[in-house]
């Protein structure tokens, strides 16, 4: 059997138990949706992600991207292309493009379950077909005849890349020097080094790649709002029908070796400096480029986290596959009795506790990332060209908070879900004991593979402070008042004994609690924001604690998730609906307690933290660190 473990049942359970997505499905533009399919598609995709994409998940890790510097080329691990091609030929690439070039047609959440699937099967391999997903920006972007050629992306199976990071440009992408000339006939010239592009080049995978590269114009603005979004294709190629021609000037110039993620080429791509000039088009012909940037960055940022939790969920798995079997040492209730049996390491409270905290954070991320991608269904609504939303059964300005919720929610998906899952994935290995450490488990590649994910697409201390000052502060809360609205709805039925039926009192109370502290961090940091107006370096409190409120609102969110699939299971339990799900169920109540019992009550210790903050770390000389 392969490295991966689906779990698709817990999928399932949230899509359609406790989200209940179905029951968007059928109108606007999930018309042709429904649940039977879905589910079809679920099961499809977890046994092509157990099969033909897991096959290569090692290979591709220990047979590492191979560089030519003599033709410029990154040459791929042979499973990986055939997994790859798997992946292609069974048309999966549809899932996330746009329906105008081919896509499905699946909502998001469905799409999000299944991308999770490939993700934490192959990460690599669902990067290296990023081409029909950004030719949908390309398409909702462009000219008339960039429509065509996003077209001509798809058709013809082209890869693509988004091209910001410079040596001294990384989380400050304004920094960028990257240079654009206008040649005066539709044209530009692209002139500057970009490193660290992902599927930069990939050898024969494809016969081209779209790089859509960030680059300012001559006499544009400092700072990112003086960037253009520019389409510099590896080839030159037949504007009507796509046949490649002569090579642009995007030579791959380095390809990078990497702690993990070894299978996705990591390249340095230099423009204009070869003797070919590297030609592009501007993008809808606007100089917009950051904004259009953020479409790809948008989807970018939940593919990482995704991947991130994917990756938890399935070394969560495997730990706890290789725990039931390993008999070690005797219960603790025996230890003065040398000849006890000896037992399963589930029967070690340690070993107990580690794994249901690892189960915690795999399953509650699980639906945070669904839960913002129920906000992504409604916004599809509104971007149907039926223009059928206010006869639908979402609302305008259902659809305009949509966004807002999504954005909102982005960060922690991305930033929270991507710590908490490198340090979880630490402990799944450590379940395995000393086997854990060897190549013969996946656990090492997993931690290896994952931890990019905290790093790439904008750092933790970025989503953070993406978190609190545009999405909180610059959104007056609205956003955030609308789900902190939804954590106090469901204390409240709980307090009332409705849906909430009295059960799990206790941890409610500390839900609740849990918000409270929430709430206090927030008022803190608004205060030291607020307070910067006469001293400017309280903006430095602000970010100290930028990353420890990130951190809490999401397991805030986890707490609450957690406890609202326990209610769903309580009431399948109490309805004896179980069946053979009935483990299933009692899972998901005790993981709803165990993470309000030992985690919602440290969010009181680092709200008092907050509280407390205080700048002499940073009038400490950088001598004395
Ligand atoms: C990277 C890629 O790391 C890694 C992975 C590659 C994967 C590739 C493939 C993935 C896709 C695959 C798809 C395959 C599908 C297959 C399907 C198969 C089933 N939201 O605050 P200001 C905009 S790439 C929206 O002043 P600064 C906005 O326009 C490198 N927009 O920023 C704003 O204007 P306004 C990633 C936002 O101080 C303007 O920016 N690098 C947001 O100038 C200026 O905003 C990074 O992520 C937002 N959240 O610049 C860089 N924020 O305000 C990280 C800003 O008027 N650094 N805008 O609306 C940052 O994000 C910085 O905060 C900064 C700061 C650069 C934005
Ligand atoms: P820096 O920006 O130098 O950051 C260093 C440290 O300082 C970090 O801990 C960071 O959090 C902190 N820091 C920096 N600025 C601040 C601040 N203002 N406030 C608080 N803390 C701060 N880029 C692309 O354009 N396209 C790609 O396809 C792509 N793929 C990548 C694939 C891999 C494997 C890697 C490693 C990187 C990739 N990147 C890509 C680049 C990636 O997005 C950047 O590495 C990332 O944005 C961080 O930039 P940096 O490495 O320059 O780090």
């Amino acid at each position: 059997m392969g490295h991966y473990r689906a779990n698709v049942r817990d999928i399932e359970f949230n899509l359609f138990e406790v989200f209940r997505v179905q029951d968007r499905f059928g109108s606007g533009p999930f018309a042709d949706a429904d649940e039977e399919t879905a589910r079809a598609l679920l099961g499809e995709v977890a046994s092509m992600a157990e099969g033909p994409l897991a096959d290569s998940y090692a290979s591709g890790d220990r047979n590492p991207v191979r560089f030519d510097p003599e033709t410029h080329t990154a040459h791929l691990d042979e499973g990986i292309k055939k997994s790859y091609r798997a992946m292609w030929d069974g048309e999966w690439w549809r899932l996330s493009a746009d329906n105008a070039i081919g896509g499905m047609g699946v909502p998001p959440s469905v799409q999000w379950a299944a991308g999770e699937m490939i993700l934490g099967a192959n990460g690599p391999v669902f990067m290296y077909m990023a081409g029909p997903n950004f030719a949908s920006v390309v398409h909702r972007n462009g000219t008339e005849q960039q429509k065509h050629w996003a077209q001509l992306m798809v058709d013809r199976g082209w890869g693509a890349t988004m091209v910001l990071t410079e040596p001294d440009a990384g989380s400050d992408v304004g920094a960028g020097r990257t240079k654009a000339r206008d040649n005066g006939d539709g044209t530009w010239s692209i002139e500057g080094v970009k490193r660290f592009i992902t599927s930069g080049d990939a050898g024969d995978l494809n016969e081209n790649i779209m790089h859509l590269v960030l680059a300012r114009p001559e006499g544009a603005k400092p700072g990112t709002k003086g960037l253009s979004l520019f389409l510099v294709p590896k080839f030159h190629f037949d504007p009507r029908t796509g046949e490649p021609g002569e090579r642009n000037g995007a030579f791959v110039t380095n390809v990078e070796h990497k702690m993990g993620l070894n299978a996705s080429a990591t390249c340095e791509v230099t423009f204009g400096a070869h003797g070919t000039p590297a030609i592009g088009w501007l993008l809808g012909d606007v100089h917009d480029g950051i904004a259009q940037m953020f479409q790809v960055i948008e989807y970018a940022r939940m593919m990482v986290g995704t991947k991130a939790i994917g990756t938890l969920s399935t070394g969560y798995l495997n730990a706890l596959e290789y725990a039931k079997e390993r008999i070690q040492g005797a219960d603790l209730t025996q230890q003065a009795n040398k000849t006890a049996p000896r037992v399963p390491i589930t029967n070690h409270p340690d070993v107990r506790r580690s794994l249901m905290l690892q189960k915690a954070y795999a399953e509650g991320l699980r639906a945070v990332y669904t839960f913002t991608s129920t906000y992504q269904d409604v916004v599809r609504f509104g971007e149907a060209p039926e223009g059928d939303v206010l006869g639908g059964p979402v609302s305008a300005e259902d659809v305009a908070l949509a966004e807002k919720v999504n954005d909102l929610l982005l960060p922690i998906v991305k930033g929270v879900g991507s710590e908490r899952a490198s340090e979880q994935l630490i402990h799944s290995l450590q379940t395995l004991g000393g086997s854990g450490y060897l190549q013969d488990y996946p656990l090492e590649q997993y931690i290896r593979d994952a931890k990019i994910d905290s790093l790439y697409e904008g750092t933790t201390a970025i989503q953070a402070q993406d978190f609190f000052f545009r999405k909180i502060v610059r959104d007056n809360g609205q956003a955030l008042m609308h789900v902190a609205g939804q954590v106090q709805a469901f204390l409240d039925a709980g307090d009332m004994g409705g849906a909430g039926n009295g059960r799990l009192k206790e941890e409610r109370a500390l839900l609740a609690t849990a918000l409270a502290d929430v709430q206090a961090m927030l008022g803190s940091m608004v205060g030291y924001l607020t307070s910067a107006q006469e001293e400017i370096t309280n903006l430095y409190k602000v970010g100290q604690h930028a990353v420890r409120f990130l951190m809490s609102v999401g397991d805030l969110l986890v707490g609450w998730l957690l406890l609202r699939q326990a209610e769903v299971a309580g009431q399948v339990l109490d309805a004896g609906t179980a069946g053979r799900d009935q483990h299933f169920y009692e899972g998901k109540i005790a993981v709803a307690r165990f993470f309000a019992r030992t985690v919602l009550p440290e969010l009181t210790a680092r709200k008092a933290i907050v509280e407390g903050a205080e700048n002499s770390i940073m009038e400490l000389a950088v001598a004395a660190f």
